[in-house]
Formats: structure tokens, sequence, C-alpha cells
């Protein structure tokens, strides 16, 4: 059934593309989709069997295959996880799946991670990894992951988790790694959160309020970039320190007890507060003779504040600066080495995160995840599932009123509207460069309850992954 709902997306997506395909032709494609996996299956074996070995039968079908729209139905009818790396053919540009997935893989207590991923017997995590070893990405950013310095956390989940076959799926090996310090957890010296306490001490009520970015501990929710392909680690570029000052026009949080604008934070405060609630990065990856900069980010919640909404504010400034920066809107920017400007002229880029914001529902500043969505040096991507949609019909409640389409969800929170609950939501996103790349495909992992994988996400809760999906699209790079 996971064939058959890749199928389903493939098909939406091209439909928004602005490439119209008959319903009935979609249908029979379906229909047909069994034989065609035959084919495919034996065109794999006769033509190339490493890459079949490697793979799967899906590899190779589209090597058959030169009108573009059948290829792409052939590539998702094939199989479970399609390789985009293999729908070039040999005068073809190089084709990549980059995805974004909030894993969850965070803990209460520094250390308590690296504790729970030293043997490869958590359930949770190996969830998380047979998830990704199902969509096999090329270039994947995963957040909530908790930070330490030395990276361990992530060794060892590559090593106990990602690296051994979890149910049979094909080990996922990222020979490349960007790790980066993150604001969630270090403490800012400050009254942040307006509490009456200046709180310093990890771990202790109040502490995370007064962080630069909420964390119990330095390094709680912070993220990590694996990738196939080479990083080159000379022109990563983070925004860890930029100051919500120094943006021009901020949304600065303003409290209403008092006349003056903007004064939410005292200036002692503002002066030294950063705007990203993690760090924003940009990453440039080597995929043969191109480059593509992920920029990364995972925008605080727009929640857990007042009437002064200084993460909704936040949130959206967040995103604000990743969406100046790629399309070179404004010249305010600076990296922790104090360079400025934005991204390079014509850079092909890939922006990937959890981003806390839904197009039409939950609690964000109206508009937030529109400055991407609308931003014209952006691609129009929609990932959609059958699990999205069904999860929202069978949790109803304050889904019932969502407007967003529940097919392009993306995290399952809780329904019910009297324990405040915001539903499931659209709130992660890999958003391609508008120029640079031809969409091939696209999904969110969220299986339906009667088709393969859904034992991975189950019902909401209690969360067997994560709260989120993961979220993937293929594209092929053009000139
Ligand atoms: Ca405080
Ligand atoms: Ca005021
Ligand atoms: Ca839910
Ligand atoms: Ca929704």
């Amino acid at each position: 059934m996971i064939a058959f709902s890749l199928f389903v997306n493939v098909s939406r997506l091209i439909r928004t593309a602005g490439v119209s395909i008959p319903a009935n032709r979609a249908k029979a494609g379906a229909e047909r989709r069994g034989l065609w996996r035959r084919r495919c299956f034996a065109a794999a074996l006769s033509r190339d069997p490493s890459r079949m070995a490697r793979s799967g039968a899906a590899t190779s079908g589209l090597r058959l295959c030169f009108v573009p729209l059948l290829a792409v139905f052939l590539a998702v009818g094939c199989g479970r996880a399609p390789d985009p790396a293999a729908k070039a053919a040999p005068d073809e540009s190089p084709a990549i799946r980059v995805a974004t997935f909030n894993a969850y893989l965070n803990r209460p207590a520094e250390g308590r991670l690296i504790e729970d991923l030293s043997t490869p017997d958590n359930p949770q995590a190996r969830a998380v990894a047979e998830i990704i070893q199902r969509a096999a990405p090329d270039i994947l950013l995963l957040q909530e992951v908790d930070y330490d310095v030395e990276g361990r956390a992530v060794a060892l989940f590559q090593e106990n988790y990602l690296s051994v076959s979890q149910n049979g799926a094909a080990p996922a090996d990222y020979p490349y790694v960007f790790l980066g310090a993150t604001n969630t957890g270090v403490h800012s010296g400050h009254d942040l959160d307006r509490n009456g306490a200046v709180v310093a001490t990890p771990g202790a009520e109040g502490y995370g309020g007064d962080a630069f970015g909420f964390g119990a501990f330095p390094g709680q929710y912070g993220m990590v970039l694996l990738s196939k392909y080479p990083i080159d680690e000379a022109g990563v570029r983070t925004f860890q320190k930029f100051l919500w000052k120094d943006m021009p026009g901020a949304m600065l949080p303003d409290d209403p007890e008092t006349p003056a604008q903007a004064d939410w934070y005292e200036p002692g405060a503002l002066a030294e507060f950063r705007l990203s609630s993690k760090s924003h990065w940009d990453v440039p990856i080597l995929v043969g003779d191109a480059r593509v900069h992920i920029v990364a980010l995972h925008p605080t919640p727009p929640v857990f504040d007042g009437e002064e909404d200084r993460n909704g504010r936040r949130n959206h400034d967040e995103i604000r600066l990743a969406s100046d920066y790629v399309s070179g809107a404004g010249d305010y920017f600076y990296d922790d080495k104090g360079e400025r400007g934005g991204i390079e002229a014509g850079a092909r880029f890939v922006v990937l995160g959890d981003m806390n914001a839904d197009p039409l529902d939950g609690d964000g500043v109206p508009g937030a995840a529109d400055q991407f969505l609308s931003n014209p040096a952006i691609a129009s991507v929609a990932p959609e599932s059958v699990g999205g949609a069904a999860q929202a019909a069978l949790q109803g409640g304050a889904n019932l009123s969502h407007r967003t389409p529940a097919e392009t969800d993306t995290a399952d929170f809780g329904d019910d509207i009297e324990r405040g609950g915001a539903g499931n939501l659209r709130l992660d996103y890999v958003l391609p460069s508008a120029h640079g790349f031809a969409i091939k495909g696209a999904g969110v992992f969220w299986p339906a309850p009667d088709e393969d994988g859904y034992d991975l996400v189950g019902p909401g809760f209690p969360v067997v992954s994560s709260d989120h999906r993961l979220v993937w699209v293929d594209m092929q790079f053009t000139d």
C-alpha cells in the first residue's frame, strides 16, 4: 500500500506543478503498477544487478522510460523507496533525495541520549532509524537530537541504529556529518521569560525560559545534517549569534502594560538577544561538480508565551532570516565569523527544517510560513501522505476546523481543543530553490493504518518514533 500512497503523492504534485493528468489515466496507472513492478524488476536484474542489490527494483526502472511523467510513475510504482540517484541516465544530471525529520531524539537530561543510543535496543531510536532507512534520503536534516560537542550521540546513532538493518530495511550510511552548536539551553544571563528570576542552573525550574533558546541544558533539541555527499566545510556559515535587534523592521515583542513600543525585553537583554532559537546554517554540499546549499533552521514554537507573543514573533523572524537570506532580500546578514552578506548569487539551495509554522492553522503569526511559500526564489512543492489525511479524520477535534489540507500535515499533536491541542499541522518543509532543480517526486512518510509501516508512526499517542513525520523531495539538477 505504501507504493500506492507514493503514487498519489506524485500525481498530486504533478498537478500542482501545472501538468494535468486525467484521473482515469492515473487510476489505470495505479492498477497497472503490479505489472510495471515486474517489468522493472526484470529490467533491473538484466541491466544492473549491483544497483539492484543496493537499492531495490525501483532503481533501474527509469532507465527504460524516457517520457518524464511515465518515469515518475514507474519510480513510485516499482518499489517502496525509489533511489533518485538512479533516475538519471548516464548523460543526465544527477538527482538527489533531500529530507527533513524532527526525530524527537531529545531527552530530559544531559547525557541521557548518549546512554539510550549506547545499545542498539532503544525502541524509539530503532523506529526513527527504520523510517530513515525506508525513506533513504541522500541528504537529511535531523532536529531535536540533543547536541554534544564531541558528536557522540550522532556517532552512536549511526553505529548502533542507522548502520544496522531495521526490520529488513537497507542500512543507511552517511559518511559526511555537519554538527554545530545550538542556542538551546545556553544561559543568557537575563530574565528573558520575565518571571522575576534569572535562573542559571541547568535543569532547574525556569532555566529553559531564560536560555537563548528554550532548553533544560545546553544542547537539548539540537540539529544535525547527514549527507552521502561531501560537505564543503570551509564554505559553511552559521548564524547562531546573529542578534534579533540587527534585523531591520524586526517584529520585536511589546510589553502591553507600558506605552513604549517593542519593550518586552529590557535594553540589556535585547542587546544580546540571539534571533535563532537553535542556529541557522548554510552548509554547501558537493554533488559531483555542483554545489547545493542546505539552509537549515528550527524556529521556536510560537506558543508558551503571553499576550506579547514573544515566541510567535521570534518564530516569524527566524523564518524571515532564512527567507531573506536565500532570496537576497536585505543586506543585514552577518555570520558567526563576522562575514557579511546573504547566500551567493545564483546559488542552488534547499531550505530544510521544522519551521513550527503551518500555512493556515495553529498559533503562529499569520503569514509566517507564507514568507517561504510565497517567496519566488523557492520552488512550490507540497509533499503529501495518505496517513496524514487518515489521522486528521480519525482523530477529529481541532483537525475538523483546519484549513490546510490534512494530507500535507507533518506533525501529529494533541487534538483536544479544550486541553489546548493544536491538532495535526504542516510544520516540516523541504524547500528547493526555484532555479537549478526539476522536482521529480515528494512525500511525507506517514503511512495510513492499512499501509505497510504504520507501526512506525501509530495513532499519535503514545509517540512511537516522533510526533513529526519525515518529509522528502526528489530533485534533479538543471542548469
Ligand atoms: Ca526567568
Ligand atoms: Ca510596551
Ligand atoms: Ca493528533
Ligand atoms: Ca492540519
